[in-house]
């Protein structure tokens, strides 16, 4: 198995967040990705594949955004990571604003999300690895790869970024797979949260299926995408499943949830799988609130695995920091691959 990991997305280091009405340090720590290599080993670093496969995701304007960002932040006079207070909600449109108040507001949704001197760097090699660990993939010569991505992507949208993620690595992989000639690809979103941002890049799509298991937006961030009716749109009608589940949520109604994706995946034919994997769903974890134990990680994995798909896994969420690398593991070594 490709292991992919590269040392430049720790330059990413936003100091805090806001949460439930305070100031608190940011639970997306560098630490994480540095525990998780730490317990793999044998990684690789990324090959750089420049910007063009992010722009068939996110819109040029917001890489542009996102790449000068902290720049003007300094520029106006600030320090520290740059963060917005004003969004626009129902009035997004296109003026032509300069402030870097106006663009962070245009450019995110939530105030957990900062800009840090080297977000850019850290965010840019976080989709460069998931990229280079596709390749193999591409190829023929594996059938499991995993990105460590850092920060994570899911949450990023095609003109925004929010839930700790810039750049959305698993659709930017999902899309380059597209692009290289594969007729259908199927994203798993197993992280704790909804992926709105991969939802919201694919929802008129026909080519990308997408399936999420996920706390009940009724109750848990972000709110306000990831509800069971939103099935997708136009040509991509049918072509999104959200499988929400409460809080509390353990294996048994896990393992039944994935059964009832996988089975979608299956009927949709695609010829390659993403799994946005994030260990959040940990008993453990201090933001969320599933009960999956570490020996749920590799059953997990098995009835993935069972699909026989190339399967590219990039890395998403997952907070319990000294138990994170043991948990990866765990589900690496479900796919009984070395
Ligand atoms: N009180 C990922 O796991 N904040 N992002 C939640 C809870 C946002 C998580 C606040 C959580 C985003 C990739
Ligand atoms: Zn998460």
């Amino acid at each position: 198995m490709l292991k992919v990991f590269d040392r430049r997305q720790l330059l990413h280091a936003p100091a805090l967040e806001l949460q439930n009405g305070g100031w608190v340090v940011h639970a997306e720590k560098a630490a994480r990705a540095e525990m998780i290599a730490e317990r793999l080993g044998g990684l690789s670093p990324a090959t750089d594949f420049g910007r063009a496969p992010l722009e068939r995701v996110h819109t040029s304007a917001y890489v542009d955004f996102l790449q000068a960002a902290h720049a003007r932040w300094l520029a106006a006079g600030r320090e520290g990571d740059a963060i917005g207070y004003t969004w626009p909600v129902v009035r997004r449109r296109p003026l032509d604003l300069e402030r870097i108040d106006a663009l962070l507001g245009l450019y995110s949704y939530d105030a957990g999300t900062p800009i840090a001197a080297g977000t850019w760097e850290g965010a840019y090699w976080g989709a460069q690895t998931a990229l280079t660990a596709l390749q193999p993939l591409l190829a023929g010569e594996t059938r499991t790869a995993f990105a460590l991505c850092r920060p994570p992507g899911h949450h990023a949208g095609p003109d925004y970024l929010g839930g700790y993620c810039y750049l959305n690595n698993a659709a930017i992989a999902a899309r380059a797979a597209t692009d290289a000639g594969h007729a259908r690809v199927a994203i798993l979103d197993v992280d704790y949260h909804h992926g709105n941002g991969t939802q919201d890049i694919f929802y008129d799509c026909d080519d990308v299926l997408f399936a999420s298991i996920h706390a009940d937006p009724a109750t848990d961030y972000p709110f306000f995408w990831g509800h069971a009716d939103e099935t997708g749109d136009g040509a991509g009608a049918g072509a999104t499943l959200n499988l929400p589940l409460p809080r509390g949520t353990a294996a048994g109604a896990y393992l039944d949830a994935l059964t009832r994706a996988l089975d979608a995946i299956v009927a949709f034919s695609p010829s390659l799988l993403v799994v946005s994997f994030g260990a959040d769903t940990f008993e453990d974890d201090p933001i969320s609130h599933f009960q999956l134990r570490q020996a749920d990680y590799p059953r997990v994995a098995e009835a993935i695995a069972a699909l026989d798909l190339p399967r590219l896994i990039v890395m998403e969420g997952g907070y319990a920091v000294d138990a994170l690398g043991h948990n990866v593991a765990a589900f690496l070594d479900g796919f009984g691959e070395a």
